[in-house]
């Protein structure tokens, strides 16, 4: 471990089987290679079933059939889910094209799963096929490097169209603290690109260790009044603070967000961050990369349910974090400058940017780019990616913005749009709500998530059609099990699954997505959910305040208790 690391907040005590799987893994190789080259079996062996991650695959079996297979005596139906480096979430129409092409070629689903991370995902690729899918990430310029396990995930900004230049600048910053905090290992490239290898030294990894950090690490960069990044769920957030001539003058750091639990296991819990100070644009890179150090050197390594940043933050104390920043960055973090958040959501019309150039934002149910009966959605956005030279943006709402449209090209895409019937109206509701992956291929699923979600969906929209609502929306979130893939715990409702068919029901978050939900019902059904949703929304469409929304309301009126310190009171009773 890092000599540095002597100080009184580091833990000691047994380091879990995880951090020996690192620090033997030769730099994140392991023996990849050679299990590449065993036919036997679609899966990988041993300690590779989790370095994999860190090249940004993980291994998965289609959940649907397993049992069927087991009874056939057959291997499960392996296949790998790739997930791709894709900081800011644009992506060139053109690497659009070889991307779907991929995967109608070569994965078991032929989907494109956009996630909440603002990357795609592709699932269901076989394991003779996992080198040509990084060999054509690398031709067109991308690649999957440390989108999975204890590194730093896909860095995140906000999304909304280009109409300052704020949003580029951000975007811009989001990419280069993606590489900056990239493992520097040759592993990558010498699996999965046929480079030579290179032998490395103790230096290899000057920033993360060989080691690499206790577990995932979130980063989100937000431009206030849109809070559409989710800052909470990240262990480390930027609020961009502009002047008043619209110049970033610097960034707010936030530390400690996250929303993982576990069911009935009172040391864990859903965080909300900690505003630390503010920090001048020039010092940025240093203070996070010295956020990040401090939690590789002082994160909890001897357990993995203690091992995120806001449990180091909780035992070490706010006071120390922030000194030991300033210590390790050579800076002075100033007074948290002042921002306010309006809304979390996209805005699905056309816009345009300050570059001149239009952008419109698509509603993507659950994220999942895939052709059925009656919706081509893969076929409309491939045929608009082959008619203009431009970007897709990825929200961090699993959406998709056309990007850089010229005005010469505009109208070709909104015939597109039309004949596909992409823009069919959505409801603010269904605008406003999100599902993990879940079933079939998540191996943690618990309950239906991303196929519930849709009619789960309709059914409030009846609710809200009988009390008159139907033009008001409320935050509703589904995620299949506790690990809160889908920002569930951040939402206004939030299903979170305990058992197929059945859910924890919380509410009270808000709409900008700043409190926890508060337990409501636990552990019942679809229906039962729906039958207690409809009494409350028909009491909060008769007795709300002017405007008042769905959270705040059960809050105020006190049918939940409102949660504000989530680490001492997200278990106590409603
Ligand atoms: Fe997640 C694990 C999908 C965003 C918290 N997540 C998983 C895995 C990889 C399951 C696994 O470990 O085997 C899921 C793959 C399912 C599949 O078949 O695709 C999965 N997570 C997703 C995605 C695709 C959900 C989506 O519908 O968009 C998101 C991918 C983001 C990305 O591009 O990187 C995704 N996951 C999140 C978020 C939300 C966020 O980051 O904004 C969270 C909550 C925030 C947080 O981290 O606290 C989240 N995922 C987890 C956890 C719990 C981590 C923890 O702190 O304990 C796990 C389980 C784990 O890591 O052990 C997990
Ligand atoms: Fe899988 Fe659970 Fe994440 Fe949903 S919340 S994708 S079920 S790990």
């Amino acid at each position: 471990m890092d000599k540095k690391n002597n100080s009184k907040f580091v833990v000691e005590g047994n380091l879990t089987d995880f951090e020996r799987i690192k620090g033997d893994s030769n730099y994140l190789r392991g023996t990849i290679d050679q299990d590449l080259k065993k036919t036997l079996t679609n899966g990988f062996t041993g300690d590779n079933f989790y370095l994999i991650r860190f090249h940004g695959m993980y291994q998965q079996d289609d959940r649907d059939i397993r049992s069927e297979r087991l009874e056939q005596k057959l291997e499960p139906k392996y296949a790998m889910m790739l997930r791709c480096r894709l900081p800011g979430g644009v992506i060139t129409t053109d690497q659009w094209i070889k991307i779907n092409d991929f995967a109608i070629n070569y994965t078991f689903y032929k989907t494109i799963r956009l996630t909440n991370r603002q990357t795609f995902q592709l699932h269901g690729i076989f394991k003779h096929n996992l080198k040509q899918a990084h060999q054509m990430l690398h031709e067109i310029n991308l690649d999957s490097l440390a989108t999975a396990n204890d590194v730093n995930r896909n860095v995140i900004c906000t999304s909304n169209p280009n109409e300052s230049n704020v949003s580029h600048q951000v975007y811009e910053l989001s990419k280069i603290i993606s590489q900056h905090l990239l493992p520097k290992t040759k592993a990558y490239a010498e699996i999965w690109l046929d480079k030579k290898k290179i032998f490395t030294t103790e230096d290899d990894e000057p920033l993360l260790s060989k080691f690499y950090l206790p577990r995932k690490f979130k980063i989100s960069i937000v431009v206030p009044p849109y809070n559409d990044v989710d800052i909470h769920a990240n262990d480390m957030s930027l609020i961009t603070i502009l002047d008043s001539k619209n110049n970033i003058i610097g960034f707010n750091l936030l530390v400690g967000g996250g929303l993982s639990f576990e069911h009935n296991n009172k040391l864990t819990w859903p965080g909300i961050s900690q505003e630390v100070g503010f920090v001048l644009y020039k010092d940025i890179i240093s203070v996070v990369e010295s956020v990040v150090t401090i939690q590789r050197d002082w994160g909890d390594r001897t357990n993995r349910k203690q091992a995120k940043t806001r449990y180091t933050l909780h035992r070490v104390g706010l006071k120390y974090f922030k000194k030991e920043i300033e210590k390790r960055s050579n800076t002075i973090l100033l007074p948290i400058k002042k921002y306010h958040f309006i809304s979390r959501g996209d805005r699905f019309h056309w816009i345009k940017g300050t570059n001149q150039k239009w952008n419109y934002t698509l509603f993507i149910p659950n994220g999942r780019i895939k052709n059925t009966h009656n919706f081509k959605l893969q076929s409309a956005l491939y045929e608009i990616a082959q008619t203009y030279h431009g970007n897709f943006k990825i929200t961090a709402n699993q959406n998709l913005i056309i990007s850089d449209v010229k005005e010469k090209y505009k109208k070709n895409i909104i015939n597109i749009i039309k004949k596909y019937g992409l823009s069919n109206s959505i409801s603010y509701i269904r605008q406003n709500s999100m599902a993990c992956v879940s079933f079939p291929t998540c191996p943690l699923a618990m309950a239906e998530a991303e196929r519930m979600l849709e009619n789960f969906v309709t059914k409030l929209e009846l609710i809200l059609i009988d009390n008159k609502m139907f033009q008001e929306y409320i935050v509703v979130r589904v995620t299949g099990c506790p690990n809160g893939c889908a920002r569930a715990l951040l939402a206004e409702i939030a299903l979170v699954g305990k058992s197929p068919g059945k859910y924890n029901l919380y509410i009270g978050g808000n709409r900008i997505g700043t409190r926890i939900p508060t337990l409501y019902e636990e552990n019942v059904t679809e229906s039962e959910i729906l039958n207690k949703l409809s009494k409350l929304i028909q009491v909060w469409s008769v007795k709300r305040n002017l405007k008042e929304s769905f959270g705040d309301f059960v809050i105020r009126i006190g049918i939940v208790k409102e949660i504000i310190n989530p680490s001492s009171e997200f278990w106590s009773k409603k």
